[in-house]
């Protein structure tokens, strides 16, 4: 042993591999060509997964073909179906931010480049699963036929439209019906939620399966690693997505632990069967998708799915990534525009064309419009229009405990004296 004094500790702080005008190093994606992975059984051990948790699947190449074993079978109708759903959702969320900029809405939150995820999800769920989503999986709702967008839209402008009257914050949905669970501010709540609903669903001897969903960043929460573990020790019939688009806000994943490992691997480390998948690829999103669902409706217990994407806009309409990241950079990500990718994959089979695609477009557009025209006819924030306050009070408890009565009656009171006084 020498007694040469130690050099000094330090810590390691990652770095964003861009700053706004210095393009971004990608480098920093494990990425695998498109086809190259294997699928494993549906029953595979976790331990025997780690090519899939630390590759990428990836089925759609650059030409728009789709190659090797994760390449889906799905029907000419179900793609275009898919296709549109990316559209609209893409639409919806563009008139959305408008009307947030026009003030009819107080807040606004895209998905714009995370389309394929949540749009090849629903094509893969069955009727009565059910999600725990955050507030960028809209595409799980606008995939459906029974979500109306116009009562999405009445939601964000909390008008006498709004299901929830208001007591949620815009874009928190909650449609029980559509198997969507109402959507938690409190990041990462979302996994010990899915996990608890999938081991109900077990205790009961049911047969749906729940889909917990949470980004990057918040994998730094506890409850993540506490849902890992339960989901493991009780093989909860559940699919753990983890959405890696990159940025928790203004922060790069790597701070939240993607630098030298993946996301995926964590589910590896605690047991569960792990993918990581090209998150802009629907196909590969859809292939997964229904691999893992089919595990846990299998009784194999859960799967955690890394979805590698970019979040393209803004994290919200109260952020301005152009303080933080190159301009340019979803043009340069190596994974692309997710409806691009599909929309290449469908023209390369023959079976759709530009023409088609910019019709398609146009019909989207209004249909958005024309749902945005019903949702202000019951108002908007912009008229000052508001549920009645007693609905602050209501429908909080079965019965309303008398310490809310008691506030209620005063606010009424106060209201009263100020339009006397
Ligand atoms: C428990 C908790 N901590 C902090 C926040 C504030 N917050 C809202 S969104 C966000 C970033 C989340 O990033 P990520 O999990 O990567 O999801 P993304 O927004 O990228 O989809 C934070 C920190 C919160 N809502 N909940
Ligand atoms: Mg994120």
């Amino acid at each position: 042993m020498s007694n040469q004094p130690a050099a000094p500790l330090r810590l390691h702080v990652p770095e964003p591999t861009g700053r706004p005008g210095q393009p971004t190093d990608f480098s920093y994606l494990r990425l695998t060509p498109a086809g190259e992975m294997p699928m494993p059984a549906l029953d595979c051990p976790a331990a025997d997964m780690r090519q899939q948790a630390w590759g990428l699947i990836r089925v759609t190449d650059h030409e728009g073909n789709a190659n090797g074993p994760w390449a889906p079978d799905l029907s000419p109708e179900q793609l275009q179906r898919g296709l549109r759903s990316m559209m609209k959702t893409r639409v919806f969320d563009a008139r959305m931010q408008i009307a947030q900029r026009q003030k009819k809405v107080s807040f606004y939150m895209q998905c714009l480049g995370e389309e394929a995820i949540a749009c090849a999800h629903a094509l893969a769920l069955q009727p009565g699963d059910m999600c725990f989503p955050t507030y960028r999986q809209q595409g799980l709702l606008i995939s459906r036929d029974d979500v109306p967008l116009a009562t999405m839209m009445s939601q964000l402008m909390s008008n006498a439209n709004d299901p929830l009257q208001g007591r949620q914050l815009p874009v928190m949905y909650s449609f029980k019906y559509a198997g969507f669970f109402s959507i938690s501010g409190n990041l990462a709540t979302q996994f010990s939620q899915a996990v608890g609903w999938a081991m109900a669903s077990a205790i009961k001897g049911d047969t749906k399966v729940a889909s917990g969903w949470i980004g990057d960043g918040s994998t730094a929460e506890p409850d993540f690693h506490a849902a890992l573990t339960f989901a493991h020790v009780y093989r909860a019939p559940v699919v753990l997505n983890v959405v890696n688009n990159q940025y928790a806000i203004s922060t790069v994943q790597a701070i939240a632990g993607g630098e030298t490992t993946t996301f995926a691997a964590r589910g590896v480390g605690a047991g569960i069967a792990s993918l990581r998948v090209d998150g802009n690829d629907f196909l590969a999103a859809y292939a997964a998708s229904r691999w893992a669902l089919a595990r846990a409706r299998a009784n194999l217990g859960p799967t955690l799915i890394e979805w590698v994407t970019y979040r393209a806009g803004a994290h919200s309409t109260s952020d301005d990534p152009a303080r933080y990241r190159p301009a340019d950079d979803w043009q340069r990500f190596p994974l692309g525009d997710p409806i691009e990718r599909l929309k290449r994959h469908l023209i390369v089979r023959g079976i759709w064309s530009d023409a088609q695609h910019e019709a398609a477009q146009e019909e989207l557009q209004q249909e958005v419009l024309a749902a945005q025209k019903q949702a202000e006819s019951h108002g908007t924030l912009l008229d000052g229009h508001m549920p009645p306050l007693e609905t602050m009070f209501e429908q909080v408890y079965e019965h309303m405990p008398p310490h809310l009565a008691d506030q209620m009656a005063q606010v009424r009171a106060e209201q009263e004296a100020q339009r006397h006084g």
